[in-house]
């Protein structure tokens, strides 16, 4: 049986990416192929508890290597307990976030160097790579203005402006290095025009995949 394709969707927070994934789930089905989506930290039960110890505010400080290293214990359990047997099973698989994350939070918003991150990348899941990571790009005062009716900020939320700056910019530059496998989405719009946008990039991959 032919692997699934691997789509990893990313952002930073407030710029769509739980209001896109469904769109492209519902065309990539009516193509008729099996769709699973995942998330990032979390997708499997113990990866869930690693996100909660991750996102919630607690009484010990942790420390940026040890986030990192949190994310990566998260992501082996998503990739090897949810991900790669879907893609073997011929499913397509949806990831909201995926290692680009680690990059843009921890190297580019933190500042932990990027070939560390990279390697780690290649050491968890260097046979699952995704074919295609879509970038929902808008500007930080955007994405935090659309989440700003939420309750209390979590840990990583709770970080300034300044952080989040960052954290666009490296996924930026990301883009700019695998132009292959990014496809940028400007979301600063109506998310009518945005929808139609990932119904047309999903259009797109369902035709390449069919040739
Ligand atoms: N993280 C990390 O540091 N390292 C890693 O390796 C990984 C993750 C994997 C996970 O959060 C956190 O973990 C994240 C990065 C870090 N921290 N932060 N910050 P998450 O992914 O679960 O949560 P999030 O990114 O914060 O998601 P979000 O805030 O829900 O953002 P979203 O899904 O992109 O946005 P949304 O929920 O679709 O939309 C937000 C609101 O805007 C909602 O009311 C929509 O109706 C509205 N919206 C969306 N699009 C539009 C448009 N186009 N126009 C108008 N209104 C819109």
């Amino acid at each position: 049986m032919d692997r699934g394709r691997f789509i990893t969707v990313e952002g930073i927070e407030g710029v769509g990416k739980s209001s896109n994934i469904d769109i492209l789930v519902e065309c990539i089905e009516s193509a008729g192929y099996e769709v699973l989506t995942t998330r990032e930290p979390g997708g499997t039960p113990m990866a869930e508890n690693i996100r909660n110890l991750l996102m919630n505010h607690g009484d010990e400080p942790i420390p940026e290597i040890a986030e990192l290293l949190l994310m990566f214990a998260a992501r082996s359990l998503n990739v090897n307990n949810v991900i790669l047997p879907a893609l073997q099973a011929g499913k397509w698989v949806i990831c909201d976030r995926f290692s680009d994350s680690s990059r843009a939070y921890q190297g580019g918003g933190r500042g932990l160097p990027m070939n560390v991150i990279d390697h780690l990348a290649d050491w968890v899941h260097g046979d699952v790579k995704p074919d295609v990571t879509i970038l929902l790009d808008a500007p930080v005062e955007i994405g935090m203005a659309r989440v700003s009716h939420r309750g209390e900020p979590d840990r990583i939320e709770s970080e300034k402006l300044e952080f989040f700056e960052r954290v666009r910019e490296c996924y930026l530059n990301l883009a700019v290095r695998e132009p292959e496998r990014f496809v940028v989405i400007d979301t600063a719009r109506s998310l009518k025009d945005v929808r139609a946008d990932v119904a047309r990039l999903a259009q797109q991959l369902i035709s390449d995949s069919s040739h």
